[in-house]
């Protein structure tokens, strides 16, 4: 079997367990602060998912959120990077608007992404060269648009720091309004069906991101950090990723910005 068909069917197998393992009582511990939670559930899918790779692929590499694969630090051969739990703290207060996301990289480039919204049912799929889709549904090419004339993702935190909240509450102000839906994940999922046009982040992981990057390419869309510099898939950085015009409209507009600027690269360091 493909690695692809086989990322699907493990990714709703993660998915069922889950739904099993949530209807028992799990542990929710606060990890660096009260904002940034972890379950055992978190933990256990992790571990399940690694586990069937390894069984099935030996020789393939797993990083994951709750610990797997810290050591990594190259791409080579197959490497899958895992988010078990993309929206823990939906998951915790909401019991939904949850997701797995999945990405897969074979030598350095990227092979698929996988996000599955567990409570929807809806799987979210793209191999590189074959399409992205809902389900068996192959999206439509994404739809150039403008700021004033969309639904950007953006997550209300950003917009009352200090030294980049002024740019973020530009973006407020200009577009036709702004969603937050509490999972990276799901929310690219949702620029890679044009339900947002783009969506803005300002700190995210590989997990957080991988998956959704892989869509959003096959859809036609375009992913950066918010100051349009490439991103290297092993590290922490800002994301933009939406339609190829609002993403243009977006990293002009960020990269105007001098005091944006400067607390991007305190956050997120010197472009490597
Ligand atoms: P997580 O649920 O897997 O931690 C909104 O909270 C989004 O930001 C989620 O996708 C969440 O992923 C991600 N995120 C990344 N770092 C976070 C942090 N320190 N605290 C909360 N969410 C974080
Ligand atoms: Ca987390
Ligand atoms: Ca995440
Ligand atoms: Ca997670």
């Amino acid at each position: 079997m493909e690695i692809y068909e086989f990322g699907q069917r493990i990714i709703r197998e993660a998915g069922d367990f889950i739904k099993l393992r949530m209807k028992e009582d799990f542990k929710v511990d606060a990890k660096l602060n009260p904002h940034d939670l972890v379950t055992d559930v978190d933990k256990e899918t992790e571990t399940y998912i690694y586990e069937r790779i390894l069984e099935r692929y030996p020789d393939h590499r797993i990083i994951g959120e709750e610990g797997h694969g810290t050591d990594i630090e190259d791409m080579s051969g197959v490497l899958w990077i895992v988010d078990p739990i993309d929206g823990t703290l939906n998951f915790v207060h909401q019991l939904q608007n949850f997701a797995v996301s999945i990405g897969v990289y074979v030598d350095g480039e990227p092979y698929c992404g996988l996000i599955l919204d567990v409570m929807g049912g809806v799987l979210y799929h793209a191999r590189v060269g074959s399409g992205a889709f809902k389900d068996d549904i192959r999206l439509d090419e994404m739809r150039d648009t403008t700021l004033d004339r969309s639904l950007i993702g953006m997550n209300a935190n950003w917009v009352i720091k200090d030294q980049i909240g002024p740019a973020f509450k530009k973006i407020v102000e200009q577009t036709r309004s702004t969603r937050s839906y509490g999972s990276a994940a799901l929310e690219m999922a949702y620029v890679a069906t044009g339900i947002l046009s783009a969506s803005v982040f300002f700190r995210l992981h590989p997990w957080d991101y991988s998956a959704g990057m892989i869509i959003i390419d096959e859809a036609g869309g375009r992913t950066t950090n918010l100051l349009g510099e490439e991103i290297d898939i092993l590290k922490k950085d800002s994301i933009l990723t939406g339609n190829k015009a609002i993403h243009k409209e977006l990293t002009d507009y960020f990269t105007s910005d001098a005091a944006f600027i400067a607390g991007h690269r305190r956050v997120h360091g010197e472009k490597r």
